[in-house]
Protein backbone atom coordinates (compact mmCIF):
# COMPACT_ATOMS: atom_id res chain seq x y z
CA UNK A 1 0.00 0.00 0.00
CA UNK A 2 2.75 2.06 0.81
CA UNK A 3 4.95 4.64 -1.20
CA UNK A 4 8.68 4.54 -0.81
CA UNK A 5 9.50 7.65 0.89
CA UNK A 6 11.79 9.94 -1.77
CA UNK A 7 13.51 10.99 1.43
CA UNK A 8 14.84 9.60 4.00
CA UNK A 9 15.73 12.39 6.15
CA UNK A 10 12.71 12.54 9.16
CA UNK A 11 11.61 15.36 10.79
CA UNK A 12 10.04 14.78 14.46
CA UNK A 13 8.29 17.65 16.32
CA UNK A 14 7.53 17.41 19.77
CA UNK A 15 4.19 19.12 20.65
CA UNK A 16 4.90 19.18 24.47
CA UNK A 17 2.26 20.92 25.75
CA UNK A 18 -0.47 22.65 23.64
CA UNK A 19 -3.24 24.80 24.93
CA UNK A 20 -6.05 22.59 25.50
CA UNK A 21 -4.61 19.71 27.54
CA UNK A 22 -5.14 20.11 31.46
CA UNK A 23 -3.35 18.92 34.48
CA UNK A 24 -6.34 16.92 35.56
CA UNK A 25 -6.53 14.66 32.02
CA UNK A 26 -2.30 13.87 32.82
CA UNK A 27 -0.02 14.94 35.91
CA UNK A 28 2.94 14.44 33.27
CA UNK A 29 1.85 18.28 31.39
CA UNK A 30 5.00 20.66 31.83
CA UNK A 31 3.53 23.67 32.75
CA UNK A 32 6.43 26.07 33.90
CA UNK A 33 9.72 26.98 32.37
CA UNK A 34 11.57 24.72 33.75
CA UNK A 35 9.36 21.51 33.17
CA UNK A 36 9.12 23.13 29.55
CA UNK A 37 12.83 23.00 28.71
CA UNK A 38 13.24 19.61 30.71
CA UNK A 39 10.49 17.51 28.45
CA UNK A 40 11.83 19.91 25.67
CA UNK A 41 15.55 18.19 26.36
CA UNK A 42 13.88 14.90 26.90
CA UNK A 43 12.16 14.93 23.57
CA UNK A 44 15.64 15.81 22.00
CA UNK A 45 17.04 12.89 23.46
CA UNK A 46 14.23 10.90 21.96
CA UNK A 47 14.43 12.01 18.09
CA UNK A 48 12.90 14.84 18.36
CA UNK A 49 14.37 18.17 16.41
CA UNK A 50 11.64 20.62 16.60
CA UNK A 51 9.14 21.60 19.82
CA UNK A 52 6.01 22.73 18.90
CA UNK A 53 5.75 25.26 21.84
CA UNK A 54 2.53 27.18 23.97
CA UNK A 55 2.94 28.50 27.39
CA UNK A 56 0.55 28.38 30.50
CA UNK A 57 -0.17 30.69 33.55
CA UNK A 58 1.11 29.87 36.73
CA UNK A 59 -2.48 28.27 37.03
CA UNK A 60 -1.72 26.09 33.97
CA UNK A 61 -4.34 28.48 31.82
CA UNK A 62 -3.54 28.74 28.35
CA UNK A 63 -1.43 32.10 27.65
CA UNK A 64 0.43 33.99 24.76
CA UNK A 65 2.50 36.29 26.89
CA UNK A 66 5.51 37.54 25.27
CA UNK A 67 7.07 37.38 29.15
CA UNK A 68 6.05 33.82 29.45
CA UNK A 69 7.58 32.50 25.44
CA UNK A 70 10.91 34.54 26.17
CA UNK A 71 11.08 32.64 29.37
CA UNK A 72 10.20 28.88 28.61
CA UNK A 73 12.49 29.43 24.91
CA UNK A 74 15.62 31.08 27.06
CA UNK A 75 15.13 27.71 29.14
CA UNK A 76 14.71 25.35 26.57
CA UNK A 77 17.63 26.78 24.33
CA UNK A 78 19.65 26.68 27.92
CA UNK A 79 19.45 22.88 28.11
CA UNK A 80 19.20 21.98 24.07
CA UNK A 81 19.55 23.06 20.69
CA UNK A 82 16.08 21.77 19.66
CA UNK A 83 14.37 23.99 16.94
CA UNK A 84 11.76 26.08 19.25
CA UNK A 85 8.21 26.77 16.55
CA UNK A 86 6.11 28.72 18.82
CA UNK A 87 2.11 28.39 18.47
CA UNK A 88 0.26 32.00 16.54
CA UNK A 89 -2.77 29.67 17.34
CA UNK A 90 -2.78 29.89 21.07
CA UNK A 91 -6.00 29.17 22.51
CA UNK A 92 -10.09 29.20 20.82
CA UNK A 93 -10.84 32.64 21.60
CA UNK A 94 -7.86 34.47 21.50
CA UNK A 95 -7.36 37.64 19.15
CA UNK A 96 -4.92 38.35 16.98
CA UNK A 97 -2.51 40.72 18.74
CA UNK A 98 -2.18 38.57 21.77
CA UNK A 99 -1.64 35.43 19.29
CA UNK A 100 1.21 36.70 17.68
CA UNK A 101 3.40 37.98 20.94
CA UNK A 102 5.69 34.88 20.95
CA UNK A 103 6.52 36.43 17.52
CA UNK A 104 8.05 39.25 19.15
CA UNK A 105 11.00 36.75 20.35
CA UNK A 106 12.08 36.07 17.00
CA UNK A 107 11.44 32.39 16.95
CA UNK A 108 13.22 29.64 14.45
CA UNK A 109 9.78 28.65 13.49
CA UNK A 110 6.20 29.67 14.63
CA UNK A 111 3.14 28.19 12.68
CA UNK A 112 0.53 30.02 10.53
CA UNK A 113 -3.51 28.47 10.87
CA UNK A 114 -4.21 28.42 7.35
CA UNK A 115 -8.16 28.49 7.91
CA UNK A 116 -10.83 28.64 10.09
CA UNK A 117 -13.31 25.67 11.80
CA UNK A 118 -15.09 24.21 14.05
CA UNK A 119 -12.79 23.08 16.56
CA UNK A 120 -14.45 21.01 19.17
CA UNK A 121 -17.08 22.79 20.51
CA UNK A 122 -15.53 26.00 19.95
CA UNK A 123 -14.29 28.07 16.52
CA UNK A 124 -10.80 28.54 15.81
CA UNK A 125 -11.05 31.89 14.00
CA UNK A 126 -8.66 32.11 10.93
CA UNK A 127 -10.61 35.06 8.77
CA UNK A 128 -8.42 35.53 5.39
CA UNK A 129 -7.36 39.17 6.97
CA UNK A 130 -5.91 37.23 9.92
CA UNK A 131 -4.02 34.62 8.37
CA UNK A 132 -2.65 38.01 6.31
CA UNK A 133 -1.59 39.87 9.06
CA UNK A 134 -0.32 36.63 11.02
CA UNK A 135 1.80 35.69 8.02
CA UNK A 136 3.34 39.49 7.62
CA UNK A 137 4.16 39.53 11.52
CA UNK A 138 5.87 35.69 11.23
CA UNK A 139 7.79 37.28 7.83
CA UNK A 140 8.81 40.28 9.95
CA UNK A 141 9.77 38.64 13.33
CA UNK A 142 12.22 36.41 10.65
CA UNK A 143 10.73 33.21 11.48
CA UNK A 144 9.88 30.41 9.28
CA UNK A 145 6.25 29.23 8.54
CA UNK A 146 4.51 25.97 9.63
CA UNK A 147 1.31 25.81 7.53
CA UNK A 148 -1.43 24.20 9.68
CA UNK A 149 -3.76 22.77 7.69
CA UNK A 150 -7.18 21.18 9.35
CA UNK A 151 -9.18 20.96 6.01
CA UNK A 152 -8.10 20.47 2.01
CA UNK A 153 -9.20 24.04 1.72
CA UNK A 154 -6.55 25.40 3.99
CA UNK A 155 -3.98 23.93 1.74
CA UNK A 156 -5.43 25.96 -1.21
CA UNK A 157 -5.39 29.18 0.97
CA UNK A 158 -1.90 28.63 1.58
CA UNK A 159 -1.07 28.49 -1.77
CA UNK A 160 -3.07 31.72 -2.56
CA UNK A 161 -0.50 33.19 -0.03
CA UNK A 162 2.22 32.14 -2.31
CA UNK A 163 0.65 33.50 -5.12
CA UNK A 164 0.17 36.89 -3.52
CA UNK A 165 3.72 37.08 -2.28
CA UNK A 166 2.66 36.81 1.21
CA UNK A 167 4.52 33.40 2.14
CA UNK A 168 8.78 32.22 1.19
CA UNK A 169 9.29 29.13 -0.32
CA UNK A 170 9.92 26.10 0.36
CA UNK A 171 6.74 25.47 1.99
CA UNK A 172 6.29 23.54 5.40
CA UNK A 173 2.83 21.43 5.43
CA UNK A 174 1.14 19.93 8.76
CA UNK A 175 -1.73 18.50 8.29
CA UNK A 176 -3.91 18.33 11.44
CA UNK A 177 -6.21 15.63 11.32
CA UNK A 178 -9.06 14.21 13.24
CA UNK A 179 -10.09 17.52 15.17
CA UNK A 180 -13.68 17.01 16.22
CA UNK A 181 -14.95 19.56 13.27
CA UNK A 182 -12.16 19.17 10.68
CA UNK A 183 -10.74 16.78 8.34
CA UNK A 184 -11.35 12.79 9.38
CA UNK A 185 -7.99 11.00 10.71
CA UNK A 186 -8.09 8.71 7.66
CA UNK A 187 -5.45 7.10 4.96
CA UNK A 188 -7.22 8.38 1.81
CA UNK A 189 -7.76 11.96 3.01
CA UNK A 190 -4.02 11.89 3.94
CA UNK A 191 -3.46 10.70 0.46
CA UNK A 192 -5.40 13.34 -1.30
CA UNK A 193 -3.95 16.29 1.23
CA UNK A 194 -0.45 15.02 0.19
CA UNK A 195 -1.56 15.61 -3.95
CA UNK A 196 -2.43 18.96 -3.05
CA UNK A 197 0.70 20.62 -2.46
CA UNK A 198 3.74 21.53 -5.02
CA UNK A 199 6.77 19.79 -5.33
CA UNK A 200 9.39 20.79 -3.15
CA UNK A 201 7.14 21.34 -0.47
CA UNK A 202 7.83 19.42 3.00
CA UNK A 203 4.67 17.89 4.72
CA UNK A 204 4.03 16.08 8.25
CA UNK A 205 1.09 15.05 10.10
CA UNK A 206 -0.35 15.48 13.23
CA UNK A 207 -3.12 13.81 14.46
CA UNK A 208 -5.93 13.88 17.35
CA UNK A 209 -6.00 10.83 20.20
CA UNK A 210 -5.97 7.79 19.45
CA UNK A 211 -5.47 8.97 15.81
CA UNK A 212 -2.28 9.79 16.38
CA UNK A 213 -0.04 6.94 16.22
CA UNK A 214 -1.85 5.26 13.04
CA UNK A 215 -1.52 8.32 11.19
CA UNK A 216 1.94 9.46 11.76
CA UNK A 217 3.35 5.82 11.31
CA UNK A 218 1.19 6.07 8.16
CA UNK A 219 3.19 9.75 7.33
CA UNK A 220 6.71 8.32 8.35
CA UNK A 221 5.93 5.14 5.40
CA UNK A 222 4.98 8.26 3.04
CA UNK A 223 7.55 10.05 2.92
CA UNK A 224 6.31 12.69 5.47
CA UNK A 225 7.38 14.49 8.32
CA UNK A 226 5.27 13.17 11.81
CA UNK A 227 4.64 15.22 15.24
CA UNK A 228 3.53 13.49 18.23
CA UNK A 229 3.27 14.68 21.70
CA UNK A 230 0.99 15.30 25.02
CA UNK A 231 -1.25 18.70 22.67
CA UNK A 232 -2.49 15.83 20.68
CA UNK A 233 -2.83 12.88 22.62
CA UNK A 234 -1.95 12.25 26.22
CA UNK A 235 -2.27 8.15 25.89
CA UNK A 236 1.40 5.82 24.51
CA UNK A 237 -1.58 2.90 24.55
CA UNK A 238 -5.05 2.78 25.45
CA UNK A 239 -5.82 3.71 29.07
CA UNK A 240 -2.08 4.08 29.73
CA UNK A 241 -1.05 8.04 29.81
CA UNK A 242 2.16 8.55 28.19
CA UNK A 243 4.99 10.00 31.03
CA UNK A 244 5.27 13.45 28.80
CA UNK A 245 6.02 13.42 25.23
CA UNK A 246 8.86 12.08 25.70
CA UNK A 247 8.12 8.45 25.22
CA UNK A 248 5.91 9.57 22.20
CA UNK A 249 8.77 10.57 20.30
CA UNK A 250 10.63 7.53 21.11
CA UNK A 251 8.15 4.97 20.27
CA UNK A 252 7.47 7.40 16.92
CA UNK A 253 11.44 7.72 15.94
CA UNK A 254 12.04 3.56 16.88
CA UNK A 255 9.46 3.29 13.92
CA UNK A 256 10.56 5.78 11.37
CA UNK A 257 13.86 3.62 11.96
CA UNK A 258 12.04 0.72 11.18
CA UNK A 259 11.14 1.97 7.87
CA UNK A 260 14.06 2.93 6.98
CA UNK A 261 14.11 6.59 7.56
CA UNK A 262 16.81 9.08 9.20
CA UNK A 263 15.29 10.68 12.00
CA UNK A 264 17.24 14.29 12.01
CA UNK A 265 19.42 15.91 14.00
CA UNK A 266 18.39 19.83 14.66
CA UNK A 267 20.89 21.31 12.66
CA UNK A 268 19.86 19.22 9.79
CA UNK A 269 16.42 19.99 10.25
CA UNK A 270 17.38 23.76 10.11
CA UNK A 271 18.48 23.06 6.69
CA UNK A 272 15.69 21.03 5.31
CA UNK A 273 13.25 23.77 6.47
CA UNK A 274 15.23 26.65 5.28
CA UNK A 275 16.02 27.96 8.95
CA UNK A 276 19.13 30.60 8.69
CA UNK A 277 21.86 29.90 11.71
N1 LIG B 1 -4.89 25.38 20.31
C1 LIG B 1 -5.50 25.32 19.02
C2 LIG B 1 -6.79 26.07 19.00
C3 LIG B 1 -1.16 26.25 16.80
O1 LIG B 1 -0.47 25.95 17.76
O2 LIG B 1 -0.78 27.02 15.93
C4 LIG B 1 -4.62 25.82 17.94
C5 LIG B 1 -3.24 25.36 17.90
C6 LIG B 1 -2.53 25.69 16.64
O3 LIG B 1 -2.69 24.76 18.80
ZN1 LIG C 1 -0.39 24.16 19.00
Amino acid sequence: ILVTPPQSALILTAAIVGAETTRAQTPHLPITARELADEAARCRDAGASVVHLHVRNPDGSPSQSRALFAEAIAAIHEKTDVIVQTSTGGAVGMGVDERAQPLLCSPEMATLNCGTLNFGDGIFDNTRPLIRDMAARIRAGGSVAELECYEVGHIHEALSLVAEGLLAEPLHFQFVLGVPGGIAAREDVLRFMITQIPQGATWGVAAVGRHQRPMTELAMQLGGHARVGLEDNIYLDKGVLAEGSAPLVARAAAFARSVGREVVEPDRARQLLGIRP
